[in-house]
């Protein structure tokens, strides 16, 4: 990662213990869509998170709008309190979504708070603009999560510009107190639990995918993976087992992975049976509704970032396949989450699932390690409900990123 002009002198604290600030605020927020669903995954939930929170409001500027429209389920894509705008990245040209409106140069006044997402730059022209400005807003950086040691002393850390008089933060989501938390709106564990707790939920759920309705209890498997999972060898593991099992694949890359494990490529609805393991291929879900589904499952594989920290969220056993990065940096992410996620959990459990994790990220030996680790479910199972807890003790993002702007913006 990049990390140019940080004034390490300028760290700057978030305290827990900070009241919750009240006050709407206005936020830009910039987002340029990279790849996959993550980029914009991440952006939709934290506008609609800043406008939970407090009535604030987001004017979301994003090179391409159509990616939300799945998430969000409406075209064009809308949430209370969020305008989003069609962005011509990286000019200094924008519109409103669905108002049939030419694109203008980007409204430099309205903001108190401007986030870039995941390093994106928004134009210069706008930032000459915010920094004429008698009070400039606060600039975020968002950046990616991670649960490796350093991201702690990053966070938070003041970014100079290199000729204009306008600083950027460094925001860290993460796992700890020193950094930027994770995004959690108001109500979601109790939202979860509600639905965990009546199974007639999960019932329909079921029927409104085209699941089977099955005579004989059989576990749920959700699969979110990249392109590139190495499938074969864990599903014959899966299918060979002492228990029934049902993978629901999503659409998209998870399907493509199957297709190279040499299965034939599901519709949405269809069921293929294999041994004890039966998969079914399910359609994309609006956000909200795929946390029902994370719910409901009694294994989740997620990947990135977003689809990551709901599965934590549910409070169910999760595997993570991380985005893959050249010369394998991914695989210390892989085991720092690995680390605190597993701790407290005795070896004979936190063993086999770790190596499971890292072999589901290496690619190799998923087959060998996989009975050893769904052997040990009951304690997994109650770990990733303790890990969920311990999460929800600490800040979410939305406070400490509000805490963070207005101790600026009322300085
Ligand atoms: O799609 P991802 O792999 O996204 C990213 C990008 O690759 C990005 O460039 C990279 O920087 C980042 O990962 C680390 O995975 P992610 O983050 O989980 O995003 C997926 C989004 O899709 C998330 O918001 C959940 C959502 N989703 C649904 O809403 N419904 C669905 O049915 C599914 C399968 C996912």
């Amino acid at each position: 990662m990049e990390q140019v002009g940080i004034d390490r002198s300028a760290r700057v604290g978030v305290s827990d213990s900070a009241p919750e600030p009240s006050r709407p605020v206005r936020w830009d927020l910039f987002c340029r869509v990279i790849d996959n669903l993550g980029d914009a995954g991440v952006c939709w939930r934290l506008a609609r998170a800043l406008t939970a929170a407090c009535g604030d409001r987001v004017r979301l500027y994003i090179d391409a709008p159509s990616a939300l429209v799945g998430l969000a389920g409406c075209d064009p894509p809308h949430a209370p309190g969020v305008q989003v705008y069609g962005w011509d990245a990286p000019a200094d040209a924008a519109a409103p979504i669905g108002a049939n409106a030419a694109r203008q140069p980007i409204d430099a006044q309205w903001a108190e708070a401007s986030i870039a997402a995941f390093a994106c730059r928004p134009p210069e022209a706008y930032l000459q603009r915010l920094a004429r400005r008698e009070a400039p807003p606060v600039r975020i950086n968002l950046e990616y999560l991670s649960a490796e040691e350093w991201v702690g002393g990053a966070h938070a850390l003041r970014s100079p510009h290199p000729r204009l008089a306008l600083d950027e933060f460094f925001f860290f989501p993460g796992f700890t107190p020193a950094t930027g938390g994770l995004l959690r709106e108001p109500g979601l564990l109790e939202r979860r639990d509600a639905w965990q707790a009546d199974p007639g939920r999960r019932a329909s759920l079921a029927r409104e995918l085209g699941i089977p309705a099955t005579e004989m209890p059989e576990r749920w498997i959700s699969l979110f993976c990249y392109a590139h999972a190495e499938l074969e060898d864990w599903l014959d593991a899966l299918s060979r087992g002492h228990e029934r099992l049902r993978l629901l694949v999503t659409e998209g890359a998870a399907r493509e992975a199957l297709a190279a494990a040499g299965l034939p490529r599901l519709a949405n609805g269809v069921t293929v049976a294999c041994g004890q393991l039966e998969l079914t291929a399910i359609p994309f879900l609006v956000q909200d509704r795929y946390d029902e589904l994370l719910w409901s499952c009694d294994l989740n594989v997620v990947r990135g970032e977003d689809s990551f920290v709901r599965a934590q969220w549910a409070g169910r056993p999760l595997l993570w396949h991380a985005y893959p990065q050249a010369g394998d940096a991914h695989l210390p992410k892989v085991r720092a989450f690995a680390l605190r996620y597993l701790q407290g959990l005795g070896s004979a459990a936190a063993g086999p699932i770790g190596q499971l994790l890292e072999a589901w990220n290496t690619g190799r030996g998923i087959d060998r390690r996989w009975p050893a680790a769904w052997r040990e479910h009951d304690a997994w199972r109650q770990q990733a409900r303790a890990w969920a807890q311990t999460l929800a003790a600490m800040p979410d993002l939305v406070s400490r990123l509000r805490s963070f702007c207005m101790d600026r913006l009322d300085s």
